[in-house]
Order: structure tokens, then C-alpha cells, then sequence
């Protein structure tokens, strides 16, 4: 902390003393990245304590997108949270939002700092905050995910800093911060390119409403991908093999587009494909979150640089960013979620969009967030943002799940994040659907053929052939059937015998 600090000093527990019951809390971070520690999870302790006094706690909880288990799990196991936005990849809120326990919110990513600054989810009473410093004149340089912190720090009436000295002085260098003003005194951003820089190094508050910090010493605790596997590696290879022949015709131009790339094993390896590939160029990239084999593929000059939210790696591959800082200080930014996933950049600079999904139906809805329509995995996260303003939109999954049991491509979504219209190409381990310029029967037909598992073809195909004629052909009767096979007999078609298909 800057010297001479205005700042009274305060232990985690004196902080979350300080914020009252039914109190709205926004935190920083995106992912663990960021995300504060000490002061949730003594809050998690204070709320486990006032319950077994028989006395109600509960917070209200706004993020940049997930946090880490400081923040997230532990509030969710002291069950002190009423209401959670916008994402989450913590198992324990997902079990209180999939029994009814917790109001779960799950937004578009780059929506959120608008609803902030506009006032869209009501007053937020406390700010927690992940900062390497702060001055005595209100700038704050946050650490390895920046989110909603910008937007947060504004609003807030009460802020409180966790100054933690694990994290690099340093990452200033890489912030790039901006708060858009509203409409109708929007301004154009001047991003042109995925490594243009905007704003500030810090963002913003008024000293004033500082009520302390906090001195922490943690790590992000970033969780580790496996290697890629023989589906993810398909995958890959389906997309590689697409892009290049995008290039090969013109549609893609020589020098590449700036890739966003979404998180886990599948997105890894297609990432990790296309830097392996030689005809590809040097590329850059503009996404949400950079994971440790982004800066593999930066520190040996794959990627000439990237444009992210947060930081999210493991702490061994943060500790060889610090180590190296000089190295990679002009080639990451690091950007606020109304920045990093802004639909118009998005367009402008013409990213090629790399998603996860659960399932996608036989027209091109693909589902990113509940399983059977009504269990919750994660959320959206920023995955909407790209998609639907991609210059090519990717989503991908393997072709079966539960040891093919589940069939990911369905007659009909059961759930629908991503509509017909933002989703341009489909891919799985047995092939690639181009659905660009397809009529409905046609896109059907073309993923049927090529992205669904051989063991489902012939039901899909029936199911198509067989349904009432129409623009689209469904039978409204049956077709929700596989998800229902599943949960009474465990297996979406039961009599399918899956040794039939081995090593497809
Ligand atoms: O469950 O482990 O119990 O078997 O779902 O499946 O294959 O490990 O999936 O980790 O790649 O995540 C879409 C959830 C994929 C993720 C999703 C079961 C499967 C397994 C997980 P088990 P995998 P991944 C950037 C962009 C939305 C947000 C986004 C996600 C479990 O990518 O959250 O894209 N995306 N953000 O068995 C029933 C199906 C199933 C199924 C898989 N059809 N039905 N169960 N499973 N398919 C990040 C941010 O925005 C911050």
C-alpha cells in the first residue's frame, strides 16, 4: 500500500463484521483470477456462527463471473447466500440452485456493468476487492481478473480492499480500464486490434467510501487442465482442418483472425491444435480468460499476444509469468468484461468464436447451460457474447456422453442459449457441420450425418423423415423422447447396444 494510507487496517473478521444481513456484495475477479479470499470466507464463518445462534445470514452475491472456492464454496456451504450473478463453476451453488435454494441469475457477461451502472439489480451495499494498491486518491490496481471491478468500485456504497501481496506489483502494466458512460453519451472504442489499449492502468473509487483493507498473502489456487484425450484431439483436428481450408478459399484471410477460445479440455485442445499446425500463422487473440497453455503458446511466439478478463492459471505457470514479466508485459491486456467481451469488437475485429457446449439439436440450437432442461451446470459465462457476433461461431462437444448413454445431438434442445441464427459451425469428434447458408431440413440433415454418433443416426434420421412437414419438422410428442428415455430407463435409446460402435 501507498505510503501514508488514509486506510484503516482491518482483519478479515473485523471486515465482514461490517456487512449487515440482506446486504447486495459485489467482488472482484473473473474465475478464481482475482477474486477475493480472506474476507468471504471469513464472512462464510460469520454466517455459520449467527445460524447456529438462530439468527438469519445472508448476502446477496455479484462477481465478475466464478470466483474461487474462497469466495463461492465456502459462502455456499455456510449457505449464507440468497442471490448469485451472473456465473459460477462451484458445485455447491449448483446444488442450491438446482433444489430451489438460491436465487440464481445467469447473465450474458459483457451485460453486467451496464446493469451495474445502470441500476439494474438494485444498489450494491459492499464492494470486496482484489488490488495490489491502492492510493490515497481512490485509483485501485487490481490483480490477475478485472471483471466488474471498474463498474463495482463506482457503485458501491462501502468498499473494502484485500490487498494481497502474493500478486505482482507488475500487472498494472497489462490493465487496460475503462467505465463506457451511458447511452445516449456512448462512445465509439477505439479497439481495432486485439492489442490496443483504451484506458487506465487502475480503476476508480472515491475514497470515501474505502471502510478498510485488508492484507492478504494468497494464491488464485487456478485448477489444472488434463491432457487433451482422443475426443478432444478429434475435435481439434476437425476444426484445424476447417479453418485451413477457410484459408485455403478466401474466406479467412492469410494473416488469420483473433481466436477467443472458451475454457476447458475441449477448447484447449483446439487451440493448442491450430498452434501446432504450421500453416497457421502467428495469430492473436481476443477472449475472456487465458489459461496455461496461452502462455506456452505466447512465450514461444505461436501467439503474438492476447486480449483477456482475467489471468486464470495455475499458480506454477503465474509464478513463470512473474518470473518473466518482461517478457509478456506488452503482450497481454487485461480488460474489463464489458471491454474484453464487447459484442461490437467482437464483430469489428472479426474474432473466430471456440465454445463448449451441453447438446445441440439437429438445427443448430445448442444448449450451454442445463442438463435436461432444468439442472444448472455453470452458466452462460461470456460464451453468448462471442457467439452471436463471431465472424465464424464455433461450438463444439463430443458426440455422446455417459459412456454414450447421452446422445449430444437431440432432436430438440432441451435448453437454448445460443439460437439457430449465432450458431454457424458444429463440431464433435466424428466430423463438422457448416450450417452457413443451410436451410432448416438442410442443417439437420448435414449434422445428422456428420456430428451425431453412428449408434444415433438412424433414430435422428427417423425421427427427422417422420416428423409433420414444416419449415422446421418436429413432432411435438415425441420430441423431447431421448431425454425422457434416459431418466426412466438410464440410457436415451436403451435397446442400442454401444459395443457395436466401439472406436467410433
Ligand atoms: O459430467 O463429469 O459427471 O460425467 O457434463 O462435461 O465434457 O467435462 O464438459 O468441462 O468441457 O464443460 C458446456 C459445461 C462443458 C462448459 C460446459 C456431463 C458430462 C460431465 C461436464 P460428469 P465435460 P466441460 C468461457 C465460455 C458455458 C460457459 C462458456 C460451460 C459434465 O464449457 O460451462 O462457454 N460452458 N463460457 O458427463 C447430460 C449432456 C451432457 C452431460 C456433458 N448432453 N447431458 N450430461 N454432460 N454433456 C468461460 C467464461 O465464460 C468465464
Amino acid at each position: 500500500m501507498s505510503t501514508g494510507s488514509p486506510y484503516p487496517t482491518l482483519t478479515a473478521e473485523e471486515a465482514a463484521a461490517l456487512i449487515p444481513h440482506g446486504a447486495m456484495v459485489g467482488v472482484s475477479g473473473f474465475t478464481p483470477a482475482g477474486s477475493p479470499k480472506a474476507v468471504p470466507t471469513a464472512l462464510a464463518a460469520r454466517a455459520s456462527s449467527l445460524h447456529k445462534a438462530g439468527q438469519p445470514f445472508q448476502i446477496k452475491l455479484l462477481s465478475g463471473a466464478s470466483t474461487g472456492k474462497a469466495c463461492d464454496d465456502e459462502l455456499a456451504l455456510a449457505e449464507a447466500l440468497s442471490w448469485r450473478a451472473p456465473y459460477m463453476t462451484s458445485a455447491p451453488i449448483r446444488k442450491l440452485a438446482n433444489t430451489g435454494r438460491i436465487d440464481f441469475v445467469d447473465m450474458h457477461l459483457s451485460h453486467v456493468p451496464q446493469m451495474i451502472m445502470e441500476g439494474f439489480l438494485g444498489e450494491i451495499d459492499y464492494a470486496i476487492i482484489e488490488a495490489t494498491d491502492i492510493t490515497p486518491d481512490g485509483r485501485v490496481y487490481l490483480t490477475t481478473g478485472i471483471g466488474n471491478s471498474p463498474a463495482i468500485l463506482k457503485k458501491a456504497h462501502k468498499v473494502i480492499i484485500e490487498l494481497n501481496a502474493y500478486h505482482s506489483p507488475r500487472l498494472r502494466e497489462m490493465a487496460d480500464i475503462i467505465v463506457l458512460p451511458p447511452p445516449p453519451n456512448r462512445i465509439a472504442i477505439q479497439i481495432h486490434d486485439p492489442l490496443d489499449r483504451v484506458g487506465r492502468r487502475y480503476a476508480e473509487v472515491d475514497p470515501a467510501r474505502v471502510v478498510g483493507v485488508v492484507h492478504t498473502n494468497q494464491s488464485d489456487g487456478g485448477r489444472a487442465f488434463s491432457q487433451p484425450d482422443n475426443t478432444s484431439g478429434r475435435i481439434a483436428a476437425n476444426v484445424s482442418k476447417f479453418l485451413l481450408g477457410e484459408m485455403a478459399a478466401g474466406r479467412l484471410p492469410s494473416s488469420f483472425l483473433p481466436l477467443q477460445s472458451g475454457v476447458g479440455n475441449v477448447c484447449n485442445a483446439v487451440l493448442g491444435g491450430i498452434a501446432a499446425i504450421d500453416e497457421f500463422p502467428q495469430f492473436k487473440v481476443y477472449t475472456e480468460v487465458l489459461q496455461d497453455s496461452m502462455i506456452d503458446l505466447i512465450a514461444a511466439g505461436r501467439v503474438i499476444g492476447a486480449s483477456t478478463c482475467s489471468l486464470s492459471l495455475t499458480d506454477e505457470k503465474l509464478k513463470f509469468l512473474y518470473d518473466e514479466f518482461d517478457e509478456f508485459a506488452d503482450r497481454i491486456i487485461l480488460r474489463p468484461q464489458e471491454i474484453s467481451n464487447n459484442p461490437g469488437i467482437a464483430r469489428r475485429l472479426g474474432v473466430i468464436a471456440t465454445n463448449t457446449a451441453i447438446e445441440v439439436d439437429i438445427y443448430g440450437h445448442a444448449n450451454s447451460t442445463h442438463f435436461f432442461g432444468t439442472q444448472i451446470m455453470n452458466g452462460l459465462g461470456g460464451s453468448g457474447d462471442f457467439e452471436r457476433n463471431a465472424y465464424l461461431s464455433i461450438l463444439m462437444c463430443p458426440s455422446t456422453a455417459k459412456g454414450g448413454k447421452i446422445s449430444t445431438i437431440v432432436p430438440m434442445c432441451s435448453h437454448v442459449d445460443h439460437n439457430e441464427h449465432s450458431v454457424q459451425v458444429i463440431v464433435t469428434e466424428q466430423g463438422l457441420a457448416d450450417l452457413r447458408g443451410l436451410s432448416p431440413i438442410a442443417r439437420a440433415r448435414t449434422i445428422i450425418d456428420n456430428c451425431a454418433h453412428p449408434a444415433y443416426r438412424d433414430y435422428l434420421h427417423h425421427y427427422l423423415e417422420s416428423s409433420p412437414m414444416g419449415h422446421l419438422r418436429h413432432d411435438l410428442r415425441r420430441c423431447f423422447e431421448l431425454y425422457l428415455n434416459f431418466q426412466e430407463q438410464g440410457a436415451m435409446l436403451p435397446d442400442l447396444d454401444l459395443s457395436q460402435f466401439e472406436g467410433d
